[in-house]
């Protein structure tokens, strides 16, 4: 449908579609004999572990998805095992659990569950480059230019403080660039997230150590999924 679509399914879903894999089939589940703790399932990557090489290694993404992304999973289902969010959306759990601090552990979980999700899709084999025509056009109404967008979102990548993200966002009519620290995620303040860089240490430290801007510079450079923004643009 978009140019850069490469008949792989996952790339080509969108941000709904992919919400709702990761809060599984909560139903089915629900009635299984083997049932755990919760119905929520690790989405698969939308690429191999080494696909995204020599930019993110593939020992990386093993530790970033296998462990820390499957852990939030793990932690989401054990807090939300019996309780009212057992059988809800991921996004509505989000919601539901956002700026209460007695809920802080299931947030947290969840938030981080869907960010590693939407990060994933943020990034192509071969991303970078040129955004498509209909993205570039906002861009450029909103930044001046793709070059300018870029620059917004490494700085704000690159000045998070500790553990976070950067995301650029469409608020309004307007696309812009914000931060959130640790597990937040824009979702909750009314914009809608377009595509994200995680700028946790364990995002990077295995191939960059410190150098956080060089891997920041790299993934939007050679990994960026334009495309995965166009579509959660509508
Ligand atoms: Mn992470």
């Amino acid at each position: 449908m978009y140019p850069g679509n490469v008949g792989n399914t996952s790339l080509q879903l969108r941000r709904r579609d992919f919400l709702m894999a990761a809060a599984g089939t909560a139903a089915a589940l629900a009635t299984g004999t083997a049932r755990a703790a919760s119905p929520l399932v690790l989405p698969p990557l939308p690429y191999a572990e080494n696909a995204l090489e020599p930019v993110i290694s593939g020992r990386t993404i093993s530790f970033h998805y296998g462990k820390h992304h499957k852990t939030y999973v793990d932690n989401l289902n054990k807090l939300a095992a019996g309780t009212e969010y057992a059988d809800m959306p991921l996004e509505q759990i989000i919601a539901a659990t956002a700026g209460k601090p007695e809920k802080t552990a299931i947030f947290n979980n969840a938030a981080q569950v869907w960010n590693h999700t939407f990060y994933w899709n943020s990034m192509k084999p071969g991303g970078g480059g040129d955004p498509p025509a209909a993205l570039k056009q906002r861009i450029e109404a909103s930044f001046g230019s793709v070059d300018a967008c870029k620059k917004e979102l490494a700085a704000a990548a690159v000045s998070q403080f500790g553990s976070g993200w950067a995301w650029l966002v469409l608020g309004g009519d307007k696309l812009k660039v914000v931060k959130t620290a640790n597990a937040n995620d824009p979702l909750t303040t009314g914009v809608t997230p377009l595509v994200t860089v995680d700028v946790w240490e364990h995002a990077y430290y295995l191939d960059y150590q410190n150098r956080r801007a060089d891997y920041v510079g790299a993934v939007l450079d050679k990994l960026l999924n334009w495309e995965f923004a166009l579509r959660n643009l509508g």
